[in-house]
């Protein structure tokens, strides 16, 4: 973190202090000033400097964008420019992004505020924005040709609007979008309500992030733009598991997660351990009666979906996209299924020949956690994250919701994990077991089946290293 930052955040800790400073140090200058953020880490939100109070909110390893006010109008500067974005320990990715980082920073406004957004683009092309969402007028929407000309590398751009509608909504380029957006340009934006509003509820915890997706082959650093849906990278605010941070809520607390979707395919998000409601869409609050418990939404491409619950539960819960491939790290597809083959014997001729030969999956893919495979530089294994009993054998869109009992008040630091109550987490038996009930009736559909070598299923053998994309 740098100093600036450091700053930053403890002004606004502060409360009122931020816009008094922030204002004397940009006072003579005619753009606010652009705050960079490079950290990976989720920084503490900013309390509102000016105006109406609210509950800030929480940006998965990201910061919300500091403003300043100018006669009665919010500020805002986003740079567009490239960006180096740690993905999780040990694996870079060379994106492009916004004042530092890759998804932008979070713009929280509150509706009714006034709106001014400077725009400087320091990509090597042209670019816009679009604010997913809004209501504003026409010329404001961001759509380079359509209803503006492209900001051309090194110009800035003013963007006017009043935040109309409370909700959750996102921004992103309408310029080049398949490049431009596969190469990590987005932000999310929150606007908060005027006032209590009927469908809103206040929150304890208010967290945001975006779905998003890189193809980036094993060693390298620069995402393929040209991929579709053959991603090998599966992202919440360009984090990948063990990369993505905790969410921390206290016992009880009423939580919100915000989640907006911009890859190329959509993702049910689950959580474990509690039933939520969706309480709103891109397109607002959703009217109460709409509303059913879940523990899976799906967030379909370009939209955001917002999910409330009650934390009543304590422990490290799971929360994750339901695509299994999605919690996975830069795997490839084309590897054949081994489980059940017995391939010792050729292994051990071909190892003799080739040394470094290895065979995948006899047993399952969890293996491969344990594997000490050689791997290239700047990648990391395809399902890593090391929880207190082992590993976690996923990777990708995965996190943990840490609800805790003894976290005090407003203290949201990750806590260590969960210790389960004795006799309240499952063991292992060592006593005598009957035999199990199964359905072998004669003439049904299922039989006894001996596991035996090579019982139909192809053989194949690849050379280690190769996890990604051929
Ligand atoms: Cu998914």
């Amino acid at each position: 973190m740098n100093s600036r930052r450091r700053f930053l955040q403890a002004a606004g800790l502060a409360g009122g202090a931020l816009a008094a400073s922030a204002v004397t140090r940009v006072a003579l200058a005619g753009l606010p000033e652009a705050v960079v953020q490079t950290s990976p880490e989720t920084m503490p939100p900013l309390h509102p400097p000016t105006g109406r109070p609210y509950n800030p909110v929480v940006t998965l390893n990201g910061w919300t964008l500091p403003w300043r006010m100018n006669k009665g109008v919010k500020e805002f500067h986003l740079v567009a420019e490239p960006v180096v974005r740690e993905l999780a320990p040990g694996l870079k990715a060379h994106l492009w992004g916004y004042n530092g980082q890759s998804p932008g920073p979070t713009i929280e406004v509150v509706e009714g505020d006034r709106l001014r957004i400077f725009v400087t683009n320091r990509l090597p092309e042209h670019t816009s924005i679009h604010w997913h969402g809004q209501r504003l007028p026409n010329g404001m929407d961001g759509v380079s040709g359509l209803t503006q000309p492209a900001i051309q590398p090194g110009k800035t751009f003013v963007y006017e609007f009043v935040a109309r509608r409370p909700g959750t909504f996102m921004y992103h380029p309408h310029a080049d979008e398949m490049t431009q957006m596969a190469m990590g340009m987005m932000g999310s934006w929150v606007t908060h309500p005027k006032a209590k509003h009927p469908l809103i509820d206040e929150v304890d915890r208010d967290f945001v992030f975006l779905l998003n997706a890189y193809d980036i082959d094993p060693g390298s650093y620069t995402p393929r733009i040209m991929t579709m849906l053959d991603f090998n990278l599966w992202s919440w605010n360009s984090r990948i598991f063990p990369g993505i941070d905790s969410l921390n809520v206290r016992l009880n607390d009423k939580v919100r997660v915000r989640i907006g979707n911009l890859t190329m395919t959509n993702h049910p998000m689950h959580l474990h351990g509690h039933e939520f409601l969706v309480t709103g869409t891109d397109g607002g609050p959703t009217p109460k009666g709409t509303r059913w418990y879940e523990v899976t939404t799906d967030v379909a491409v370009g939209q955001m979906r917002q999910i409330e619950f009650v934390a009543d539960e304590e422990g490290d819960w799971a929360f994750h996209c339901h695509k299994s491939h999605h919690t996975m790290n830069a795997m490839g597809h084309d590897v054949p299924t081994m489980i059940g083959v017995d391939h010792t014997g050729l292994a051990r001729k071909i190892t003799s020949l080739i040394p470094d030969y290895m065979v995948m999956g006899e047993r399952g893919m969890a293996d491969m956690t344990e594997m000490e495979m050689p791997l290239p530089d700047n990648s990391i294994p395809m399902m890593t994250g090391r929880g207190p009993f082992g590993s976690v054998e996923m990777g990708g869109m995965f996190s943990v919701v840490k609800v805790r009992r003894n976290q005090k008040r407003g203290d949201y630091s990750n806590p260590e994990w969960f210790r389960h109550p004795p006799g309240t987490q499952a063991y292992e038996f060592g006593g005598a077991l009957a035999e199990p009930a199964r359905d072998f009736s004669p003439g049904g559909t299922s039989m006894p089946r001996a596991q035996e070598p090579g019982d139909g299923i192809e053989l194949k053998v690849r050379k280690p290293g190769h996890a990604g994309h051929e």
